[in-house]
This record gives structure tokens, C-alpha cells and sequence, in this order.
């Protein structure tokens, strides 16, 4: 029997950097984040270095002590790079790499290589094509130094304006043009999503978007309330395009649940403005239900971004449901809380457990929206009625001499035409 060979190619070993500027910040929890990052984009994190600096060096993002010693531990343990833990300047990036003699990286390089892995569909594509390009536009200056070695310019000579540097402006040119393409497209993309919007608007079928931090457990929960099928795993974005399914809650009433790309902590400007239509999806939900990993020791900070994210995006006055969930997981008896929120539920989207207090929740936020109406209707408006049994919910209906008397709850939208 043939032996079996491992063929895997040996991964890229990395060293995480991050600099703290107070004895209370959450640089090492960031660190073992970024950790999951890395991970997750394919390389092996052999060591974390924390340099306790008032702020990050504006030269060099470590200082020079800590850049020795990382070149040493670099040596030591085999890694042929660095990841930093924040996003760096073009500045930054040069002068690190030189001093460092290898790849250096940062969060938002490592959150970039994720997404482009992720993408699936062509809108998820172009915008993780359109955030890397613009990330690496603004760098592009810091390889001047090596393209112009590449292009046999020796440093310190005459006429800097060397084949290097021509070939730099090429690729700046090409760059710019493919943006311009790509925000072309993006717009188009914007413009779509606005179409099915107006078409869901006008269908009044009301629209809750699942959001949360990644790996909160969103899709899981879409999955377990409409067999959306979407992919669910334990890895950090799993999910990058929206995906919208129709659920029907007790009393007739159906909802829209969209499910979303997850946010995280230093989200890329980049990214947040490339995928701003994506994102949107929860700036025209009627409702927001906000997953939470509950059994996450940094749920708090989590919570935190989500609704810093949410408020970025213009969806901070939304009504919230907050889904606590993976409780099956949680060790203490002590129940967290979310002031912010309207309803707070508890649950677990994998065993199910909690979830129909969820859709009562839902129920209730939808009811508050809606104008409650008594009416006798004469026989032959049975269209007012479908209506109002397709989009509200309709307590009761009598048959009487006068009429139909109908009591139920209808949406703002299509009370002029039921009244
Ligand atoms: N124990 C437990 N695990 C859960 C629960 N809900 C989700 N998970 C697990 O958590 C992991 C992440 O779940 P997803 O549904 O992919 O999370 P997500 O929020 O969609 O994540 P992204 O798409 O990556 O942002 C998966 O391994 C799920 O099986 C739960 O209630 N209990
Ligand atoms: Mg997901």
C-alpha cells in the first residue's frame, strides 16, 4: 500500500505585532483576534509581541528596541514576516520593511485577503477587488524604492525619474483606471439593490436584517429559521454576500430576514465603503436583530462595534432585538444585557432553543409599527380584505347584516387603501 504523503505546502510563519497605549486596552484579546485572521487567510502565527508605547511610532509603528527584537525572535523561530495589528501607513510600511528585511502586513492586508478568498458571487468580487486596489494605490508610493532598484536606478544617482519609477506610474495609471471601472460597477450594484429594495417596499413585507461581529452565529440562525442553507462555519466571515429569505410568523404575518457580512473590530474604511450596498442592507430593514455570542468572553467589546458599525452606516434608529445566543455554551447562570436594545432574547440558533421567543419578539416590534383598525366593510370589498390578510393581521372578521366587521393590525403603507 502506497504511503501517504503530506503534500500541504508548509505555511507562511508570521509574527503578530501590536502596540498598546494603556494598561486598560484589549491589545492582547486584538492580538489573539488577529491570530484567527491570519488563520483563517492561511498562515501560522509563531509568536505575539506587545510593544507598551503612548502612542504608535508614526515612523515605524514599533520602535527601534522592539524591531531588533523582533528581527531576532523572526530568526529564531523561522518567520518570514509580521503582521501588525493596526492599519499602516504607506510610511509606516516602507520603513518597516526596510528595517525589517522581510514582509511586513497589517490587520486590514490580512481582513482584504479574507474577503477576496470569500467572495463568491461577481457583486462580492468586484467590491473586495475595489477595496484591495484602493488599499494598495496609497502604498503603491512605498514600493518607489524597490521598483526603482528593480529598474537598475542606484539610490543617490541622477535623474530620478528612472525606468522604475516610469513603470510606477504605469501601475498607478492602470490602477486608477480599473477603480474607475470598478466604482462604475459598484454603482450599478447600488442601483439594483435600491430596485429590489423598492420592490420589497412595495410588496410591504417588512425586513429585518440579521447583524452581529463574525462568527456570531447569524447564518446559523437564518438557517435554523428558514432552511436558508447558507453556509454556517466556524471561521471568521463565512458569509460575505446578503442573502434574503421570507419566514411566516404565527399569526400569518411574514418577515424578510437578511443575513449579512459580520463586522469586526478595525473594520477597513476600504472595505466599508466598498461594500457599503451590502452593508446597507440594515440601513432599510424595518427591524434589526442583533446576534451575539454570548459565551465570547469579549462580547462587550463586540457589542460595542456592532453598534459603532451600525451607527456608521446610518441604521442607529432602528428598532433592536438582541439575540443572545449560543447559551447552550454559556458556564455561568448570570444573563447579559443590552440596554441599547428593545427586546432581549436568550438562545441557541444551533439547538434552536429561545427562538419562538425571538419570533414573538419580532411579532410584537411589528405590531407597534402598525395602525390598528375597526370597520364594517360593505360585501363587495373583499380586495380590502385580502389586502389586509396578506400584508396585516386580521384578529377577527364577522359576517353581519351591515357588512364585513373586521378588526386586525395593517402596516402605515397600506392603511389609505384598507380605510
Ligand atoms: N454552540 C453553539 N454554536 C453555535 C450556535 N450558533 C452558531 N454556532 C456556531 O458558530 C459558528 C459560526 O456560525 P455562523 O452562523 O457561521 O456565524 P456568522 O455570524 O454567520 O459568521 P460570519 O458569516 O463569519 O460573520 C459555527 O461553527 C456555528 O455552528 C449556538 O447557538 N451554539
Ligand atoms: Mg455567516
Amino acid at each position: 500500500m502506497a504511503e501517504m504523503i503530506d503534500t500541504a505546502p508548509e505555511m507562511e510563519k508570521v509574527i503578530l505585532i501590536g502596540v498598546s497605549t494603556s494598561d486598560t486596552d484589549d491589545t492582547l484579546q486584538s492580538l489573539e483576534e488577529l491570530e484567527d485572521l491570519v488563520k483563517t487567510a492561511g498562515a501560522e502565527a509563531v509568536d505575539k509581541v506587545i510593544q507598551n508605547r503612548e502612542a504608535v511610532h508614526p515612523g515605524t509603528y514599533i520602535g527601534t528596541g522592539k524591531i531588533d527584537e523582533v528581527k531576532s525572535l523572526a530568526t529564531e523561530l523561522g518567520a518570514t514576516g509580521v503582521v501588525c495589528d493596526d492599519e499602516l501607513s504607506p510610511a509606516q510600511l516602507r520603513n518597516l520593511e526596510s528595517e525589517l528585511m522581510m514582509k511586513v502586513m497589517d490587520r486590514t492586508m490580512v481582513i482584504l485577503d479574507i474577503f477576496a478568498k470569500r467572495a463568491v458571487t461577481s457583486e462580492g468580487k468586484i467590491q473586495v477587488e475595489a477595496a484591495q486596489l484602493k488599499y494598495s494605490l496609497a502604498r503603491l508610493v512605498g514600493l518607489r524604492s524597490s521598483l526603482s532598484r528593480v529598474g537598475g536606478n542606484m539610490a543617490g544617482s541622477i535623474g530620478t525619474r528612472g525606468p522604475g519609477e516610469k513603470k510606477l506610474e504605469l501601475d498607478r495609471r492602470l490602477i486608477k483606471d480599473r477603480i474607475v471601472q470598478l466604482n462604475r460597477e459598484l454603482a450599478d450594484i447600488e442601483e439594483h439593490r435600491k430596485l429590489a429594495r423598492t420592490q420589497r417596499s412595495r410588496n410591504a413585507i417588512p425586513v429585518a436584517a440579521i447583524v452581529g461581529y463574525t462568527n456570531a452565529g447569524k447564518s446559523t440562525l437564518l438557517n435554523r429559521l428558514t432552511d436558508a442553507g447558507v453556509l454556517a462555519e466556524d471561521k471568521l466571515f463565512a458569509t460575505l454576500d446578503p442573502t434574503t429569505r421570507n419566514i411566516e410568523l404565527e399569526s400569518g404575518q411574514n418577515v424578510l430576514l437578511t443575513d449579512t457580512v459580520g463586522f469586526i473590530r478595525k473594520l477597513p474604511h476600504h472595505l466599508i465603503e466598498a461594500f457599503k450596498s451590502t452593508l446597507e442592507e440594515a440601513k432599510y430593514a424595518d427591524i434589526i436583530i442583533h446576534v451575539v455570542d454570548c459565551s465570547n468572553p469579549q462580547m462587550d467589546m463586540q457589542m460595542h462595534v456592532v453598534y459603532s458599525t451600525l451607527s456608521e452606516l446610518g441604521a442607529e434608529d432602528k428598532p433592536v432585538i438582541t439575540l443572545f445566543n449560543k447559551t447552550d455554551k454559556l458556564e455561568t447562570d448570570e444573563l447579559p444585557r443590552d440596554l441599547r436594545a428593545e427586546k432581549v432574547v436568550y438562545g441557541s440558533a444551533k439547538t434552536g432553543e429561545g427562538l419562538d421567543g425571538l419570533k414573538t419578539a419580532l411579532e410584537d416590534i411589528l405590531r407597534a409599527q402598525k395602525v390598528y383598525i375597526e370597520k364594517t366593510y360593505p360585501y363587495d370589498s373583499a380586495g380590502r380584505i385580502q389586502l389586509i390578510r396578506k400584508y396585516g393581521q386580521l384578529l377577527s372578521e364577522e359576517y353581519t347584516e351591515k357588512g364585513i366587521e373586521v378588526k386586525a393590525y395593517v402596516p402605515s403603507e397600506i392603511y389609505d387603501k384598507v380605510k
